[in-house]
């Protein structure tokens, strides 16, 4: 039986995937090298110096410090977009998806790859609703390695077979996979091929019909 949820924030529960892409374009378009939205799904759950190396590629001229500074330059504009955030910023039925997992008594656990998690929550209202915060910074490796997944499951007293994680990446199916945990995923079938259950949304979150 399910003792355990694991939510994925961006692109689950709140559409910063859109602010990420426009911080990352305006950078690759200040750097004159080709980005679009097909693109960008490569960087879906990654974290900020494995995107920016998806952006440059084998481009040599970006040493270390440089990609420090040009991540340091996608996180300002990237805080800039979220800067007006709060709850009316979250998707419809985010909120209800976390009740319903509180009102399960199931322990819930935030596993993005963001290291402006904490800030997001705050600002949406919903931060009282997580048993944990998985801090990224903290990990090895990032997805799809199973690392963040892992972690949850530690802190939250679970084993990884009774719990469910909540993405809608697929380096974050794969990496609940490789945790040892079922997967939900949220957007389609044909994005996300390997999950074991679909939602088109958040809102449709069910949590009777990942029991089984
Ligand atoms: P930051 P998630 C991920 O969050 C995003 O999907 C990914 O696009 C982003 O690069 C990454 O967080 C790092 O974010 O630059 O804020 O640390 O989907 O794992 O919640
Ligand atoms: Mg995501």
């Amino acid at each position: 039986t399910l003792k355990g949820v694991a939510f994925d924030l961006d692109g689950v529960l709140t559409d910063t995937a859109r602010a990420h892409y426009r911080a990352w374009k305006k950078l690759a378009d200040s750097l004159g090298i080709p980005f679009d939205e097909e693109r960008n799904e490569a960087l879906k759950g990654v974290d900020r110096m494995g995107s920016l190396a998806l952006i440059l590629g084998d481009r040599p001229a970006y040493d270390l410090t440089e990609r420090q500074r040009l991540a340091a330059r996608k996180n300002d504009w990237y805080l800039e977009e979220i800067a007006h955030f709060g709850p009316a910023d979250l998707f419809p039925g985010a909120r209800a998806a976390l009740e319903q997992c509180r009102a399960a008594g199931l322990g819930i656990a935030l596993a993005s790859a963001s290291r402006n998690a904490p800030l997001l929550i705050a600002r949406m209202q919903v931060a009282d609703l997580f048993d944990a915060v998985i801090d990224p910074a903290s990990l090895a490796a990032g997805k799809p390695a199973p690392d963040i997944f892992l972690a949850a499951a530690a802190v939250l007293g679970v084993h990884p077979a009774a719990m469910l994680g909540v993405e809608d990446a697929p380096a974050g199916v794969q990496a609940i996979h490789a945790a040892g945990m079922k997967a939900l995923g949220v957007g389609t079938r044909a994005a996300l091929p390997d999950a074991d259950w679909i939602i088109p949304a958040i809102r449709d979150f069910d949590l009777a019909a990942y029991s089984a």
